[in-house]
């Protein structure tokens, strides 16, 4: 092994090696990995472990449904083209803040674990539509238990993940126990998009209170603009020559150029492409001619002139 494993490594390693359930296993990875070095040499190994982890999960997740008699797995139907979970505890106020921000229809209870499966609703922001995925409460073990796995693998396919924490109860707890779970379902967080990781934005519900953490933390007065600052994402508005402005705007992932838009716009534009005019924050005068690798900024105006 080309790598300078250490005592802590191969301790770790003798776990794993003895461990017999899917759930040991996981446990005894998830500690090799935390113990594994972390320099470029060792780089191959991470990967492999996680590689393992990854197809034990998968295992976990078959054996799970197996269980159950029903099998029942859990599909949401993707709409817009960002989603974004809501998770937390239980009763801190998912369902109000997803009914308040997107008008859907959700039971609202002052008990706990009212909501039993995701619930889902359309954030409208300046006419791009925003899927928000309300995930039923979490808690302490709930990432290797029952329903738990499910919810987990459709956060992990979100584009954002809003914690939200009850401002009248301890708010350090709250997500500490949030972190945690996250962690059992091999979720990184990070406080913008990098890699593997999915951002986080922080929501304190209820009552207001000033909190230590890595991650954006927000009013719930500036949830919209803050759930789309964190997304990733950037809107930009077609015109044709003469006309004014289309709507609804296109949402592009960040840095994106005209190319990209071009390409969502129309599957021919790149090959009859000629040159683009834009009014906006990307260019020094409004109206300037630029070619296909010039990189858009929001609330740009774009006009195709084509072959
Ligand atoms: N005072 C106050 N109460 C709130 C606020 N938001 C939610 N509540 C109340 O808190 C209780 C729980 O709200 P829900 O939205 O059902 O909470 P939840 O997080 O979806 O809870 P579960 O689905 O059970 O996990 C309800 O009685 C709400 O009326 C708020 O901003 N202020
Ligand atoms: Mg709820």
């Amino acid at each position: 092994m080309p790598i300078n494993a250490d005592y802590k490594y191969f301790e770790a390693q003798k776990k794993y090696n003895e461990a017999k359930t899917t759930q040991e296993k996981l446990k005894a990875l998830q500690e090799l990995l935390s113990v594994s070095p972390s320099h470029k040499g060792a780089e191959k190994l991470r990967q492999e472990i996680k590689t393992k982890i990854a197809k034990l999960k998968e295992k976990q997740e078959k054996e799970r449904l197996k269980k159950k008699s029903s099998g029942k797995s859990f599909f949401i139907k993707k709409e817009g083209i960002v989603q974004v979970a809501l998770v937390g505890l239980s009763n801190v106020g998912k369902s109000f803040l997803l009914s308040k921000l997107t008008g859907a229809r959700v039971e609202i209870a002052d008990y706990e674990y009212t909501t039993k499966k995701p619930e889902i609703g359309i954030l409208d922001y300046n006419g791009i539509k925003i899927q928000l995925i309300e995930i039923p409460a979490l808690f302490t073990g709930i990432a290797n238990k029952g329903m738990g796995p499910t919810w987990f693998a459709i956060i992990r396919t979100c584009n954002l993940i809003v914690i939200v924490l009850d401002g009248k109860r301890n708010c350090e707890n709250q997500l500490k126990i949030i972190e945690n779970e996250f962690k059992e379902a091999f979720i990184e967080l990070s406080d913008i998009k990098e890699g593997d990781k999915i951002p986080v934005l922080i929501v304190i519900n209820k009552e207001f209170k000033h909190i230590k953490s890595k991650y954006k933390v927000s009013f719930v007065s500036d949830i919209r603009e803050n759930i789309w600052k964190k997304v990733g994402f950037i809107y930009v508005y077609t015109k044709m020559p003469g006309k004014p402005k289309d709507f609804p705007p296109v949402a592009l992932k960040n840095n994106a150029s005209i190319h990209n838009l071009a390409e969502y716009v129309h599957k021919d534009f790149i090959k009859r492409f000629r040159f683009a005019r834009i009014w906006g924050k990307s260019v020094k005068y409004d109206g300037a001619t630029v070619g296909l690798d010039h990189k858009l900024k929001e609330g740009d105006v774009i006009e195709f002139h084509l072959k």
